[in-house]
């Protein structure tokens, strides 16, 4: 019996409410055998931290995380009390000081589940964000703070070999699927660092001349994927751009609450982290009708990395048919709690 040790961070508002929801899937996936056992860990950080210690996360947060197979993640947020700058900051420490660098984020239709456009043209597709450099490294400053002369200059780092191993990721990510390869910048408004990201894209093309290629900037990135979102496959992008593409992608499949994401170290250098793309969502948080569908998809995600591939097609195979059977939350135009559709993802690993 393999054991793989997890370590949960639920985090804040709706996050503890999806991690337990996943838990419960992963709980039956493991009765029904297949050899493998999680054990897990829960660090009730966020809020929860802040309000005994003053701080989000302990200092040593890193070191504690550092022997674990895998990190799961609900969501981190809570602006009412505290600036989202604040809470989100262990997270992006952990991608930087752990090289997460590749944030995979996969968004498809579900049978059973309305998205928003007209067209009922299946999408899958994956948005692949460059995960630890661009416009999220802490780089900048406030000169005459608080003056009416103000100013706040942040300033985005872009490393050719940053770009060449998030793009090289995408062309093999792109060779295990559709073959496709879209990649988003704005290289005619920003003349250095996307001007870098082109000059990568074209050196690396014909190691991987099996894979047809596609640019395009972010605005008409954001028009194409509402208008023909279905011929999209593998989309990669910096940063922040990745960040902002996959809530549309979440949203032209139906909800941010059914989308997975996994950031990873492809090295294996370190435990790779697994969230649901959503966030806190403080307006539903503690009202019981959070959809876990994302976050147990993200599970599955986390199985595949630990090498339970088995496991994982069945917890996808399981939301599956919970959604095509009609067992949905309100943001996908359903009445069940969270509690109703994970007994439907139970009920349907254990049958
Ligand atoms: N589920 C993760 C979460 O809470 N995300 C909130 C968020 O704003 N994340 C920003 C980011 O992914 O960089």
């Amino acid at each position: 019996m393999k054991t793989h040790r997890i370590a949960l961070y639920p985090g804040d508002g709706i996050g503890p409410e999806v991690v337990d929801a996943t838990v419960a899937a992963l709980d039956a996936v493991e009765r029904q055998g297949g050899g493998f056992h999680l054990a897990y860990e829960r660090f009730d950080w966020g809020m929860t931290h802040y309000d005994r210690h003053g701080r989000v996360a302990p200092e040593d947060f890193l070191a504690t995380l550092r022997p674990f197979d895998a990190i799961f993640l609900g969501a981190v947020g809570w602006p009412a009390r505290l600036p989202d700058h604040v809470t989100l900051t262990p997270l992006i420490r952990l991608r930087q000081a752990f090289d997460l660098y590749a944030c995979v984020r996969p968004a498809r239709t579900f049978p059973g589940v309305r998205g928003p456009l007209r067209s009922e043209q299946p999408i899958d597709l994956v948005v692949v964000r460059e995960n630890s450099e661009g416009e999220y490294v802490d780089n900048g400053g406030v000169l005459a703070a608080g003056t009416p002369d103000e100013v706040a200059v942040q300033t985005a780092v872009h490393t050719r070999r940053g770009i060449e191993r998030i793009l090289r990721f995408s062309f093999e990510l792109a060779r295990t699927r559709r073959r496709k390869l879209t990649m988003i910048t704005k290289s005619n408004a920003q003349r250095y660092a996307y001007v870098l990201w082109d000059r990568v894209l074209v050196e690396l093309a014909p190691q991987f001349g099996d894979v047809a290629v596609d640019k395009l900037h972010i605005d008409a990135a954001t028009l194409e994927l509402v208008r023909r979102p279905h011929t999209f496959d593998v989309v990669v992008g910096s940063n922040l751009f990745g960040d902002i593409l996959s809530d549309l992608t979440g949203g032209i499949t139906g909800s941010l609450g059914l989308n997975p994401s996994a950031n990873l170290n492809p090295e294996r250098r370190f435990p790779s982290l697994f969230e649901p793309v959503h966030g806190s969502a403080p307006d539903i948080a503690g009202k019981g009708i959070a959809n876990p569908t994302g976050a147990i998809l993200s599970a599955a995600m986390m199985l595949d990395w630990l090498g339970e591939k088995a496991a994982a097609t069945r917890v996808r195979a399981a939301v599956e048919r919970a959604l095509a059977g009609c067992n949905l939350t309100p943001d996908i135009g359903g009445g069940l709690t969270t509690a109703q559709i994970t007994a439907a993802i139970v009920g349907q690993l254990q049958a």
